[in-house]
């Protein structure tokens, strides 16, 4: 048995074989071309991995999944008899596929009847779908096919490292003058350098200031497509009367962006017809993130990207269904098809598909971060149920999450593997992965993709949708469907009608290797690659610059902590680390955590290469080894959040949110520096590893 499928990790969804031993092989699909990047090649490991969960762990120990269900259903009876249906919440994961996610949401609000639910693309997604949805009426990653990159001129990547997190996109920027906004100088920014482009380097939570210069730079250059502006978007004047105040010196004097490089860009991306702008979390993972996405918008619309033929702006998602996982309804104030939970005619539709009263489906619940906050206050959950996230490891602010999980009275995980989280859960229940399973994830650039079963799940374990449709059972609603054709059915139905409409999308005609986008209203609907070229999905079909002005970072660095902390991935671990800290040939390359910082600024602080350093916020401290970059910026440091325990950055990271999207700013923290004194442990690599094996 070999099945064609896709990577179980990144947005990018690179087509893959996988043999019934789960042995990966690259497959041709638009995406990658044929090409991986470390992680897809390794994925197959974990499926065998001796660490794999295989039965039901009920404080600790083996049970029978008998005996692990009936111990959960009971628990949240008696929760909820007490508490009320909100007192037991839901936490889902971006890399669920559309059927697990929208499963996820109707058990909530049907069989829970609980509003606590949401998941971890808050952390990821939520401030660009914000911004798109404000902006374009509609939120799609990419309002294009990847393909349509191939012929850019100019594209600017704002706070997108893609060389390391998704390395085969780089083979669709082969052509392009790239110009990378990145505090880093990353393997990204080095091929802008080399494109003949140039990688600006701005302070990190400083992108709007930046964007606002850029548009000061256009009209002053009369670069402004007034025409595009005059009969595709409204709110200009509004949005250019704050951007007046930022002409590029002051802008300089701010984000550290020479005013030179701002007019150079302004007028490359001017001065050709195919060109692009695209953020990823770099830009958006801010306490204003939203209004950054904005700013970045707004130049676009300036210059008369979006909605055009060989031009665009974009964002790129980033869990393997980044893009599903946000229009199905695991997200607190989301019905399934991308509808809001507090419109009425998406109600009555949804509660139809359902077979519920629409008063009964609950209202909108709180975001990921103030969900996990409000654990402990009076009327906060009490119960947690995570499918698909590592929550302990990647969620701001670490020290009060781990305090938060440990004061409830039940968490139930559905994992794999025995990650931080489900390693400290009341109840653990083995699922299947990936390539042991069927169903569709949505990807970057909105197409939907089968991923296919190669191999069968080993004994003890059941399907993330058997899990949820027992619970539900147990809880008195039986009836869930539990084949994923089924499920993704149901989600058709639910979703016709929708801004995300997947009625039209079939697994028949997926199979049949239609490239199918959404919206896809009916079955000989052909998709819709690309968005926005005739109208926005505003209603008056026009875009819209919302005008939006520079507010600092939430935490400035000061005296106490004069640096400031910024945080992101390497292209050898994914997100927690939960999966690639297990696969050997990966954590070979980057065994621990490490800090990156400028030589000037590690010899101030008294560190020297390779040596264990404390990082401080005022939220906590974790141990890392020093990584001097001749590159950085010296006001800067950088961590990557793999790495757990007392090495996971997290620790030091800001819980401030956006006020749209509720995202944190797990881009900027305030943080100081100094050399693990008295400690030998860390004195030396090998030695510190030898203590941990010997601890463990
Ligand atoms: N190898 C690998 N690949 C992945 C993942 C992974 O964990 N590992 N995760 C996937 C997921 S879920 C996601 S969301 C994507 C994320 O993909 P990216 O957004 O490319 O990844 P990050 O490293 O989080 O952030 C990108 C860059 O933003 C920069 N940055 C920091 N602060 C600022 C700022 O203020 N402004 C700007 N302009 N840039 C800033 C960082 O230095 C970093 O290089 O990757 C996906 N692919
Ligand atoms: N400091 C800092 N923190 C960050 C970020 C950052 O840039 N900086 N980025 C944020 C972003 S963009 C993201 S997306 C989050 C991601 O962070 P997490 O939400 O922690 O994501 P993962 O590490 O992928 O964890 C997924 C977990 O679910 C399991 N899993 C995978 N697939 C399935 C499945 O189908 N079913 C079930 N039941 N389990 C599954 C995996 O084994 C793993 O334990 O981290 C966020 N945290
Ligand atoms: S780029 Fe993303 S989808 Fe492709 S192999 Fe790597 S992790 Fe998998
Ligand atoms: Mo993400």
């Amino acid at each position: 048995m070999t099945a064609d499928t896709h990577c179980p990790y990144c947005a990018l969804q690179c087509g893959m074989t996988v043999g019934a031993a789960g042995e990966v092989a690259p497959r041709e699909f638009p995406t990658n071309r044929g090409g991986l990047c470390q992680k897809g090649w390794t994925a197959g490991s974990l499926l065998s991995h001796p660490d794999r969960l295989s039965a039901p762990l009920l404080g600790g120990r083996p049970v029978t999944w008998e005996t692990a269900l009936a111990h959960v259903t009971s628990s949240i009876r008696e929760i909820q008899d007490s508490h009320g249906p909100d007192s037991v919440a839901v936490f889902g994961g971006g890399g669920l596929t559309n059927e697990k996610a929208y499963l996820l949401g109707r058990f909530a609000r049907v069989a829970l009847r609980t509003s606590q639910i949401d998941y971890n693309g808050r952390f990821c997604m939520s401030s660009a779908a914000a911004a798109g949805n404000r902006a374009f009426g509609l939120d799609r990653g990419l309002p294009f096919p990847v393909t349509d990159l191939d012929d850019a001129e100019v594209v600017v990547l704002a706070g997108a490292n893609v060389a390391e997190t998704m390395p085969p996109l780089m083979g669709h920027l082969g052509s392009a003058r790239l110009v990378v906004v990145d505090p880093r100088r990353t393997p990204t920014a080095e091929r802008a350098v080399a494109s003949g482009g140039l990688h600006l380097q701005p302070v990190p939570g400083t992108d709007l200031v930046l964007a606002l210069g850029m548009l000061h730079a256009a009209v002053e250059s009369g670069a402004v497509d007034t025409a595009y502006l005059g009969a595709r978007t409204s709110g200009f004047d509004d949005a250019w009367r704050l951007a007046t105040q930022w002409w590029p010196e002051r802008a300089e004097r701010v984000c550290g962006v020479a005013a030179a490089d701002m007019r150079t860009v302004v007028s490359w991306l001017a001065g050709s017809s195919r060109r692009y702008v695209l953020t990823a979390r770099g830009a958006e993972q801010h306490a204003h993130g939203v209004d950054t996405v904005t700013a970045w918008i707004n130049l676009s619309l300036a210059l008369g990207l979006p909605g055009t033929a060989g031009s665009g702006f974009g964002t790129i998602t980033g869990q393997g269904n980044g893009q599903g996982g946000r229009e199905h309804g695991q997200k607190a104030d989301q019905l399934p098809g991308y509808r809001r939970i507090d419109d009425p005619v998406a109600r009555a539709h949804v509660a139809a598909v359902w077979g519920v009263d629409p008063a009964s489906i609950p209202g909108a619940g709180r975001s990921a971060v103030e969900l996990i906050d409000a654990i402990g206050t009076p009327g906060g959950p009490r119960a947690l149920l995570v499918f698909g996230s590592n929550l302990r490891v990647s969620a701001p602010d670490a020290a009060r999450v781990a305090s938060k999980l440990d004061a409830l009275d039940l968490l139930v995980v559905a994992d794999f593997l025995p990650g931080e989280t489900a390693g400290r859960a009341d109840v653990v229940l083995p699922v299947a992965q990936w390539a042991e399973e069927e169903g569709t994830l949505t990807n970057l650039e909105g197409r939907v993709l089968r991923r296919r079963r190669a191999l069968d799940p080993p004994p003890g374990v059941r399907t993330d949708l058997d899990v949820v449709a027992d619970l539900a059972a147990g809880l008195g609603c039986g009836g869930f469907p539990t084949t994923p054709r089924a499920v993704f059915d149901e989600l058709r139905a639910a979703s016709a009608g929708g801004p995300a409409d997947y009625s039209g999308i079939t697994y028949d005609r997926l199979d049949a290797g239609e490239a199918l986008h959404w919206p896809c209203p009916s079955t000989d609907h052909p998709g819709t690659p690309r968005l926005f070229l005739d109208r926005f999905a505003h209603p008056d079909g026009r875009a819209r610059l919302v005008p939006v002005d520079h507010v600092p970072a939430a935490e400035l660095p000061d005296d106490a902590y004069p640096l400031r902390a910024t945080t992101g991935r390497v292209l050898v671990h994914y997100q927690s680390g939960a999966q690639t800290r297990r696969v050997d040939e990966l954590a070979l390359v980057e065994p621990d955590a490490f800090v990156e910082i400028h030589p000037d600024t590690a010899a101030r602080a008294g560190l020297a290469d390779g040596v264990w350093a404390r990082v401080e916020s005022r939220r906590g401290s974790v141990l890392a080894r020093v990584r001097l970059v001749l590159s950085a910026r010296p006001d800067t440091v950088f961590l990557p959040f793999h790495f757990a325990d007392d090495r996971a950055a997290n620790l030091l990271t800001n819980p401030a949110l956006d006020p749209v999207s509720r995202m944190p700013e797990f881009k900027v923290a305030a943080v100081r520096i100094h050399p693990v004194s008295g400690d030998s442990r860390y004195s030396d690599y090998r030695h510190s590893q030898a203590v941990e094996a010997v601890a463990t």
